[in-house]
């Protein structure tokens, strides 16, 4: 019997549109034994709440995310505000014993993330970080590809994450989406935002970072509020940073909001002894392969158009050859997350995963400052 759910949103900006349709869609196509009920959703202003709250049928419309927090009925509290919130209103979701899942970067800083995860770990709840490309139906079958062995040892890792969106001066900084410019609220810029995408893929493709080297710059550093008042850029716009995997593996990495032309570039190529596999979001229903052991006159790289039955996800969606997007990679990590519930198993990435990830972000942002290779800090078992 399929049991509910009643989730209580926090945010419902960019992420608060891509969650609630996850809550909509996962039980249409997926058979999970949870249903998510839409109970509440929070938000600073109150006709803006209102109106998402109408308009993704959320039952009701707060302006105090602490009204759901302690609302008796709500079993999961979702957090999907920005990054500087993220903390204060996790400790309260685990201290009132509420399922959490929150949205990337885990937190400001590997600080408020270690606390954040000693405290989902005490309460015991699950727990999971929406890390969604490894949902991406191409990323999951790279990931079959390489346990299958079809890579062989690994030599190199290369990662981009190339945006173009804050290039003009007049970008302000504050606001809705804008608040990534503005450090007290975003915590890092490019480091946290988009390498942080990359990481979470690479340490789960490739395993654990041994160590950085990183440089970063900000191109624009006077801006402007939204009331016309100046503001000092003090997030990094771009980063890029050579990676030592512990499998022995070399990796570059880069990431920029200044890359003319590049909306959302997130892409890897990964070589092999045996093989290599290359992925591009932009193309985000292809995965290109090279295999070494094709015989010698067939070799050459094949582009795997990922929409079979036979590949992650694809049963639950469409017919072959029928595509799906960016929104899928949501209700499919909302599958997995209550396929896990059920079977009482971790739902990959949580938070202990994605304080792994910020142990590199910040390594990455303390290796540009001092200009020499950082270890990401251990983290406490
Ligand atoms: C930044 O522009 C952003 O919205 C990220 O915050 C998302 O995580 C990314 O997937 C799309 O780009």
């Amino acid at each position: 019997m399929i049991r509910t759910l009643n989730v209580g949103m926090i945010g419902h900006g960019f992420m608060g549109r891509a969650h609630s349709n996850a809550y909509h869609r996962v039980n249409q196509f997926f058979n999970v034994p949870f249903q998510p009920v839409l109970k509440s959703v929070a938000g600073r202003v109150k006709d803006t709440t209102e109106a998402f709250a109408r308009r993704w049928s959320w039952e009701r419309a707060e302006t105090d995310w602490r009204r759901i927090v302690e609302a008796p009925e709500v079993d999961i509290v979702d957090v999907c505000s920005p990054n500087n919130t993220h903390c204060e209103i996790v400790l309260a979701a685990a201290a009132a014993g509420k399922m959490i899942l929150c949205e990337k970067p885990l937190a400001i800083n590997l600080d408020e993330g270690c606390q954040m995860t000693a405290a989902v770990e005490r309460s015991g709840k699950a727990n999971m970080v929406w890390f969604n490309y490894r949902r991406v139906p191409a990323i999951s079958l790279a990931k079959q590809i390489i346990e299958e062995g079809r890579l062989g040892r690994v030599f190199h890792y290369r990662a981009t994450y190339l945006q173009d969106w804050t290039i003009s001066p007049g970008v302000p900084v504050g606001g809705p989406a804008t608040w990534r410019l503005e450090k007290a609220v975003a915590g890092a810029g490019v480091s946290g935002d988009l390498a942080a995408h990359n990481i979470d893929t690479a340490i789960w493709l490739n395993g654990p970072v041994a160590r950085v080297n990183a440089m970063t710059e900000i191109f624009i550093r006077e801006r402007f509020r939204r009331d016309g008042s100046p503001a000092r850029v003090e997030i990094e716009d771009v980063c890029s940073f050579l990676a030592r995997f512990e499998n022995g593996s070399n990796g570059t990495f880069e990431a920029t909001r200044y890359a003319r032309g590049r909306k959302n570039k997130n892409s890897f190529e990964i070589n092999g002894e045996k093989g290599s596999i290359y992925f591009d979001l932009e193309n985000m229903h292809q995965l290109q392969y090279f295999s070494h052991e094709d015989l010698p006159h067939l070799q050459g790289w094949r582009t795997i158009l990922v929409t079979g039955v036979e590949h992650p996800y694809m049963a639950n969606w469409w017919v072959p050859g029928c595509v799906t997007g960016y929104e899928h990679t949501f209700v499919n990590a909302l599958a997995d997350f209550l396929n896990c519930l059920e079977k009482g198993e971790r739902a990959r990435p949580d938070f202990r995963d994605a304080l792994e990830t910020q142990a590199v972000t910040e390594a990455v942002l303390e290796s540009a400052q001092t200009e020499s290779w950082i270890t990401p800090a251990a983290l406490d078992p």
